[in-house]
């Protein structure tokens, strides 16, 4: 017997966002929705970003008390927790509301406190776990939930990992619409994007980083799909541009050739963006592929340039190997975008300043750079903790020491960004995106008509900031 007819998969996450978090599908609730597919009644997905009439709490209740019994709400990121927060306690309270997602787990009893209304939350990766809870698995035995019972809260054991090679892929047919790459409201090209996972893990510890941890802090050791079932799934995807959204695409060389392979075999023929270490400029056969198979863009992790620091985070590369494997990746037709990591422990004003240069030195198309960060199960929290003048204001914000506190690190982030930013690289990124067929000349031409739109937009969230 079917204990809910209609599910509702709700991701409350909506307003002015940076261009990334705009771009891509809500991918741990699509699995959480194709998990529970067969289960109940019906599933309903709504991505309240593209959805304006729902973004009223009102509206959208209205529509929840005519239709839906269970209600899953996904709750992933720091920025914008609040907002989201006080949406999602203004839904009704008599529907039996699930929560998940990394900033839930990190939050459970906040959560329940701040939002009366949420009955149950699931910790860490959930996909087993909304199994058992719609089909009427009693809470006490379903491990990995905190749920309400008699005025308090019980948090059950933690639930083992899923195994990754039964997971069923998101159902991309519960989708109401495409998703484009849009900034401050504006969309800046025509292509229409995706994500898709083909492993889960990373078996590399670098010290600053929880991306193969679930917020429990269970390291999710290295798992991977066949790439049989990955081809299987790049079939359903229409999308135009594919982030693999592994940690590290090419964890396994062999298995990312062979992936690559199948690609060129199957004729699918996309622009596919990737997460990589510099690791994989070993491997030239296997970057050949990649290129012919439509890999068009590589996210890297760098960190720093100083190999003092590389080794302090335990990024288990050096300098040098940074500039030999740029020397060998630049030959090939990709962007490259470099992620950087300043503000470290021990670092001085001169060598943050050093990054700009050496991203143009080893000729990275594009950086980010963020400050050091400290999450509740990093291994770094302790470092910091321990380090003399160096502190952390709250779990998952930033680290400052007394010598360089908010405001020195803004002016180093500012000067960081106009030396490296310069008008020779603007011009450079815009040729090369297109170039590489990111976009095309007609979205160029448009995206210059929408200037004055993005510029009102850029203004509006600087003063939405300042608030
Ligand atoms: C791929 C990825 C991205 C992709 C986007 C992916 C997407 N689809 O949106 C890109 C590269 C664009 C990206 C960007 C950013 N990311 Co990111 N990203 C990841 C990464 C590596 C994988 C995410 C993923 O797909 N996981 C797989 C899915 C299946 O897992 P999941 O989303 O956690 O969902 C599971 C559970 O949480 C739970 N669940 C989720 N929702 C629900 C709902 C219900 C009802 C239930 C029951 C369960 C449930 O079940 C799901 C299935 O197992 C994670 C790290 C990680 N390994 O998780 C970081 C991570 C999510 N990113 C993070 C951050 C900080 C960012 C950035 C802010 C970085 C930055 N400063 O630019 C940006 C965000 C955009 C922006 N700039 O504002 C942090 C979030 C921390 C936080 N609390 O805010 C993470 C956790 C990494 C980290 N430890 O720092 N990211
Ligand atoms: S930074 Fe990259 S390589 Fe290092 S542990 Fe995290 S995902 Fe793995």
């Amino acid at each position: 017997m079917i204990k809910y007819k209609h599910a509702l998969a709700l991701n409350p996450y909506f307003g002015d966002s940076n261009t990334i978090r705009w771009t891509f599908p809500p991918t741990g609730l699509e699995y959480i929705a194709a998990s529970m597919k067969d289960l109940v009644g019906k599933v309903t997905l709504l991505d309240l970003r593209y959805e304006k009439p729902y973004q009223d709490p009102k509206a959208l209740s209205k529509f929840i008390r005519n239709e839906i019994d269970l209600l899953c709400v996904s709750i992933r990121w720091e920025s914008r927790f609040e907002n989201v927060c006080d949406f999602v306690s203004q839904l009704p309270s008599e529907i039996c509301t699930v929560v998940g997602g990394y900033k839930a787990t990190e939050e459970v009893e906040y959560l329940f406190d701040r939002c009366p209304n949420i009955d149950m939350i699931v910790r860490g990766e959930g996909e087993e776990i909304i199994k058992q809870i719609v089909t009427g698995v009693p809470y006490k035995d379903i491990r990995g939930l905190s749920y309400r019972e008699n005025g308090g809260v019980v948090h059950n054991k933690i639930h083992p990992l899923p195994d990754i090679t039964r997971i069923p892929f998101p159902d991309r047919s519960l989708r109401k619409h495409d998703y484009y790459l849009v900034k401050h409201g504006v969309r800046l090209s025509s292509h229409t994007f995706d994500t898709l996972l083909t492993t889960r893990g990373c078996p590399f510890k670098c010290k600053f980083c929880t991306f193969s941890l679930n917020p429990l802090g269970q390291k999710r050791s290295y798992a991977e799909r066949s790439v049989e079932s990955v081809i299987e799934e790049l079939k359903t995807v229409t999308a135009d541009v594919v982030l693999f959204s592994d940690d590290n695409f090419f964890t396994n060389p062999k298995r990312s050739e062979q992936l690559c392979d199948l690609i060129i075999e199957n004729k699918i023929k996309k622009i596919f963006v990737v997460q990589a270490r510099i690791d994989v400029a070993k491997h030239p056969r296997v970057l050949d592929k990649a290129e012919k198979a439509g890999f068009k863009v590589f996210l890297i992790g760098i960190e720093s340039p100083h190999d003092r620091i590389l080794k302090q985070l335990d990024k288990g590369i050096t300098q040098q190997q940074v500039r030999d494997a740029f020397a060998v990746l630049t030959q090939y037709n990709i962007y490259l975008h470099g992620y950087f990591i300043y503000g470290n422990i021990g670092e001085t004003k001169e060598e943050m300043l050093y990054i700009p240069k050496f991203a143009k030195e080893i000729k990275l198309d594009s950086i980010t750079f963020q400050k050091l960060r400290v999450e509740r199960f990093s291994p770094l929290k302790e470092v910091v903790e321990e380090t003399p003048g160096y502190y952390y204001n709250r779990i998952g914000g930033s680290v400052y020491s007394d010598h360089y506190g908010r405001k020195e690190l803004k002016q180093i982030r500012n000067r960081i960004r106009s030396e490296f930013y310069d008008l020779p690289k603007i011009i450079h990124i815009t040729r090369k995106v297109r170039r590489i067929g990111l976009v095309s000349g007609r979205d160029l031409t448009s995206a210059f008509f929408k200037l004055p739109l993005l510029m009102y937009g850029l203004a509006r969230r600087k003063r939405e900031r300042r608030r």
